[in-house]
């Protein structure tokens, strides 16, 4: 790992607030970053103070008028480079995340997989941020619509991915011509700033000024004030719904415009029609990879009464075969949580559980002693629940799934869309009516709604983000790139008088 952090020029102590290649001078608090991994300390961080974000938002409003005036394509050939140099960086990068982070390896390099492939699409999109034309009522008129950008983009992101999340808005966000300004988690530091080293680079191999890129570590307060600062037109957020409603909330306030992708408590219904070999690599995928800390992990396993018995026993036996342990070590399936606090949270739920009389038919627990010094490692678990179970509506960050039976289609998904939340869902089923129902109108509520596959691991290509509680929220493919751009209707009179819409006459 020293090799990796010298890579990336990571210090004992780093400056967490950049607006390119210049790292700022702040007085903030120091942020420790330890590895859930092995429980050692990875480097310090100064955090931003109200000084040196304000430093960094000006320098983002000196760079914009400059970004923004470089032809759309050319930024796209920017970009390309930037996946350049991610490809390059993609082994170190994906180790720095895996073990700042905690997931595995394979994950880690999946993560800054799909930030290469975002950059691949932004350059694509960057000749393709059209609007429509329309016809005018008026004789001799022209209208359309064209896209503007919007400014600055703030970006907070969450711990689970701490990379690839930051690079589907940031992308996006410079090929539509806005400077972004990222606060990413306070428990991933290192890892933005080795992402920010890289696209400083870039930048400044294209004579790009400092502040296109701008990066601002710190604790709930750098949020606030982003979520506030007028200056910020669009603050996208990624995390929990209670983040995001205070988010949401202030920035509402101004009239600004926000981007919100909170919680899931994502199910996957298991029909008596499906392929239960297939259902399985989904439902223990989506339960337990990433120890349960993606916004996708499957919560919930909605399972018909004819193969409920059969299937809870392929689940059981699976998991017993789940190698717990370092998550740089690729025989490994589970690594650890990212902090202690997360123990704490999955420890309360599963007595939650309990409590409101939920079968475990798998034991939860903490692991101890060698290879688990961090103390965040934890078993997978399994309860038989009822969905209305205050725990069960709740999202818990980590590997605890929850086991509830349906008799008929109808009910299935008025379980499966009975909670808060509404970021992903998936059916199991070699039924076409039941796959249909599940899509249509009256089937899944959700952002998200898949076939066959599981809950979680979404390509970049689909527009990303849920309803309710998720936030309503778009980002990556499809085209989520409108959220970063104002849209302007232009009329153009190129007659010899001037009609008015409407028929209205106004004669004098
Ligand atoms: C998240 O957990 O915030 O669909 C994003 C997935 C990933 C993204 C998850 N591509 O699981």
């Amino acid at each position: 790992m020293q090799n990796i952090l010298q890579h990336f020029q990571l210090g004992e102590l780093n400056s967490g607030v950049s607006t390119g290649n210049s790292w700022l001078h702040s007085n903030g608090e120091k942020i420790v970053s330890s590895s859930p991994v092995d429980g050692k300390v990875i480097g310090t961080v100064q955090a931003a103070d109200r000084a040196a974000y304000d430093a960094a938002i000006s320098s983002a409003q000196k760079a914009y008028p400059i970004w923004k005036a470089i032809p759309a394509p050319r930024r796209g050939e920017i970009v390309r480079q930037i996946g350049e140099g991610l490809r390059k960086n993609k082994e170190a990068l994906g180790k720095l995340v895996s073990y700042e982070m905690g997931k595995s390896l394979q994950e880690g390099y999946g993560e800054v997989q799909e930030m290469i492939d975002i950059c691949d699409f932004a350059v694509g999109l960057s000749r393709q941020l059209h609007g429509l034309t329309m016809h005018s009522e008026r004789p001799g008129h022209r209208m359309y619509e064209q896209y503007h950008p919007l400014g600055i983009v703030g970006i907070i992101s969450a711990f689970n991915f701490p990379v690839a999340v930051w690079s589907w808005n940031s992308m996006l966000a410079w090929v539509c011509g806005d400077v972004c300004v990222w606060k990413p988690s306070e428990k991933t530091p290192l890892t933005a700033i080795a992402c920010q080293r890289i696209t400083a680079e870039v930048f400044a191999a294209n004579d790009v000024p400092e502040g296109v890129s701008c990066l601002v570590i710190g604790n709930r307060d750098a949020g606030e004030w982003m979520a506030a600062d007028e200056r910020v037109p669009l603050v996208s957020a990624t995390g929990s719904t209670r983040m995001g409603k205070s988010v949401a909330a202030v920035v509402a306030g101004r009239l600004g415009k926000s981007l919100l992708e909170l919680g899931g408590n994502n199910a996957i219904i298991i029909t008596e029609n499906a392929d239960l070999d297939m259902s399985l690599i989904g439902a223990v995928f989506g339960a337990v990879g990433t120890a349960g800390q993606r916004c996708t992990t499957t919560r919930r396993l909605i399972i018909h009464e004819s193969v409920y018995d059969a299937f809870k026993d392929k689940l059981v036996s699976a998991y017993k075969q789940l190698r717990i342990g370092d998550p740089l070590d690729q025989h490994n399936h589970v690594g650890p949580l990212i902090d202690q606090d997360a123990v704490k949270a999955y420890l309360a739920s599963i007595e939650a559980v309990k409590a409101e009389g939920g079968k475990f038919v798998v034991e939860g627990g903490v692991l101890s002693g060698a290879g688990y010094e961090s103390g965040c490692y934890v078993k997978p678990c399994i309860a038989e629940v009822e969905n209305h179970y205050k725990i069960v509506q709740h999202e818990t960050f980590a590997p605890i799934l929850y086991l509830i039976k349906y008799s008929t289609l109808d009910q299935a998904i008025a379980l499966q869309n009975g909670v808060p939340q509404g970021l992903s869902s998936a059916i199991m089923t070699l039924n076409l009516r039941e796959a249909e129902q599940f899509l249509s109108n009256a089937g899944s509520d959700c952002g998200i709604a898949n076939v066959n596959i599981g809950t979680s691991g979404a390509e970049i290509g689909g527009a990303f983000g849920g309803e309710k509680e998720t936030g309503g929220g778009r980002e990556s493919g499809s085209d989520a790139w409108k959220a970063y751009m104002r849209r302007q209707t232009n009329t153009i009179n190129y007659s010899t008088k001037l009609p008015l819409a409407q028929g209205i006459k106004f004669d004098f």
